[in-house]
């Protein structure tokens, strides 16, 4: 348990969103806030070549980003398959707040975002543009069937940027926000934009957030599955246990296929948990600021 604020975030860059989050929270800022500013971080920085601007693109050699924004059920955004638009975690915030949607999709996410004022960026990088002219050299001419097997991400850069904050005033929230798998068929979307998918968050009991293959996630609803076995009683620790030993049962993931989870309860519990090693988790809080190993590594 740790003595909130506190800010939890994926990966080795989550350091740089837990900077951007914390500098909102240890200023007395909300939860909200921290989420949206720590995934706004990472989508900018193009040496992140799996969220936002630099993300390795689609089959197609297009970048399309999944975004989800959660402060509870009655307060959620999300924008799926979003082209030419950045920061993607706050236009899911404006769905949010501006509409009685949840979830936009494709070229009306993209009007969406332009009448609210953001404007149009080219999101591809030139190391993404030679990445996927690498891969489309290897796989280019190969059936739908043989690219979806392929395009599962070996060493490929596969990371969502997810954020789970607690703030002073004990409120919490999560973002989350990738460009998805690299190379993926176009038209798909993964678990990071889908509301107790990629990100579950109720203010009552606490949430999580999912990264990985995210059709492992998907499959078995992995964070609102962690969400409520918490509702139940489960520390977080034995909650995200049990999400990945369903996936593992149940979802068949293959060698190469990784499932990862952070869990965060209101009262600063929290855990990390992933199918195989590789994944690390970013804490930051008035006393505690490190890059970890989960707790728990299923195989
Ligand atoms: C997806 N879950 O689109 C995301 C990608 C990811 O580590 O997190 N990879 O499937």
């Amino acid at each position: 348990v740790i003595q909130p604020p506190l800010i939890l975030s994926t990966w080795h860059f989550g350091r740089i969103a837990n900077r951007a989050g914390w500098a909102v929270l240890s200023e007395g800022g909300n939860a909200l806030d921290a989420a949206e500013a720590g995934c706004r971080a990472v989508e900018e920085d193009p040496s992140v070549t799996s969220v936002g601007f630099g993300g390795y693109p689609d089959a197609s050699g297009e970048v399309t980003l999944d975004a989800l924004i959660m402060a509870g059920p009655h307060r959620c955004g999300a924008v799926a398959c979003l082209r030419h638009y950045l920061p993607a975690i706050s236009i899911a915030r404006r769905v949010m707040e501006k509409t009685p949607h949840v979830l936009l999709v494709g070229p009306g996410a993209e009007a969406f975002a332009a009448a609210e004022g953001f404007s149009q960026r080219t999101l591809l990088t030139q190391e993404a543009r030679e990445a996927w002219e690498r891969w489309k050299q290897e796989h280019g001419s190969s059936s739908n069937e043989k690219l979806l097997r392929d395009n599962s991400p070996g060493e490929e850069p596969h990371d969502t940027i997810g954020v789970l904050a607690l703030d002073a005033a004990g409120h919490i929230a999560g973002g989350c926000s990738t460009s998805g798998l690299p190379f993926k068929l176009p038209g798909r979307v993964g678990d990071s934009p889908l509301v107790g998918h990629g990100l579950y968050v109720d203010p009552e009991v606490g949430g999580a957030v999912g990264t990985g293959h995210g059709e492992l996630i998907m499959r078995v609803c992995g964070t609102f599955l962690i969400v409520e076995e918490m509702r139940r009683g489960a520390s977080p620790a034995e909650a995200i246990k049990a999400a990945l030993e369903r996936i593992n049962r149940q979802c068949r993931p293959d060698p190469r296929q990784q499932a990862a989870f952070i869990a965060l309860r209101c009262d600063g519990a929290w855990s990390a948990g992933c199918l195989r090693k590789g994944f690390q988790v970013a804490v930051r809080s008035a006393t505690v600021e490190t890059l970890t190993e989960p707790h728990l590594v299923l195989m």
